[in-house]
């Protein structure tokens, strides 16, 4: 039996030592999710983990309590069943303490959800992504400053954005469901045809990471990629120029 709790805990010692390598190099190593480059994705990654370690360890103890149970108490020749009809005290204390997680969980959560997906704070820059199998088709505003009028600058799966500005992103499908996933945003959006679609972001630092379509959309989907790549103002506005100067 003494087995069972060594490994339990070898198993948990290399979860901590790797969490701790984690905290020591920092982005240096990456033990689950991939680089964060969003003002809320440092939030919504510490909810992860909290969430992943609270799971992780109630699922080693019942796990371990389970495995104890099975060997403590097998069926033995000349050993009669042990019979128990529960205990009010511990019944009590494993109903309260998950339920004040729980609780908390919910409030923490809300509070992030609030903010990532509530009403977008003041925008510097707005733009429209519109789904298709299997592109993303993307507009600027032009040099009169609004979206849907005849100077709009329009590209194909290149998006570009300014850092440290907040984007508001507007989403649309021309014709299934698909889905606008910004991975190193920890942001993710259907694009429902018939619905307009809003989320907002902004980077804190210079990156280029991909779009990523997270709805099955098609046989085409495996391809529908697109390039987010976030610059210095001066840079994206060379590059808007630059787009322009196309006429695209
Ligand atoms: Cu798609």
């Amino acid at each position: 039996m003494r087995r069972v709790w060594v490994w339990l805990a070898a198993g948990l010692t290399g979860c901590l030592s790797i969490q701790a390598k984690a905290w020591a190099f920092g982005t240096a190593v990456r033990v689950w999710l991939p680089e964060s480059v969003s003002t809320f994705a440092p939030a919504i990654d510490h909810l992860f983990y909290v969430i992943l370690w609270i799971t992780g360890i109630v699922f080693l103890l019942v796990q371990g309590t389970l495995l104890y149970f099975l060997i403590r108490y097998r069926r033995r020749p000349g050993v009669p069943a042990a019979y128990t009809h529960g205990n009010v005290a511990v019944e009590i204390v494993w109903t309260v303490i998950p339920s004040i997680i729980m609780i908390w969980l919910a409030f923490s959560s809300q509070r992030v959800w609030a903010h990532v997906r509530g009403t977008p704070p003041p925008h510097d820059l707005e733009i429209e992504v519109t789904a298709e199998q299997f592109v993303w088709n993307i507009r600027y505003a032009g040099a009169d400053g609004k979206l849907n009028t005849d100077d709009d600058i329009l590209t194909i799966n290149q998006l570009h954005i300014p850092v440290h500005k907040t984007v508001l992103v507007r989403l649309r499908s021309k014709d299934v469901i698909h889905s606008f996933f910004l991975p190193q945003f920890r942001i993710k959006q259907d694009a429902v045809p018939g619905i307009n679609g809003r989320l907002w972001l902004q980077a804190v630092k210079e990156a280029n990471v991909e779009i990523v379509c997270a709805e099955l959309c098609g046989l085409g989907h495996y391809r529908m990629r697109g390039f987010l790549t976030i610059e210095t103002p001066d840079a994206f506005h060379a590059w808007i120029a630059s787009q322009a100067g196309q006429g695209t």
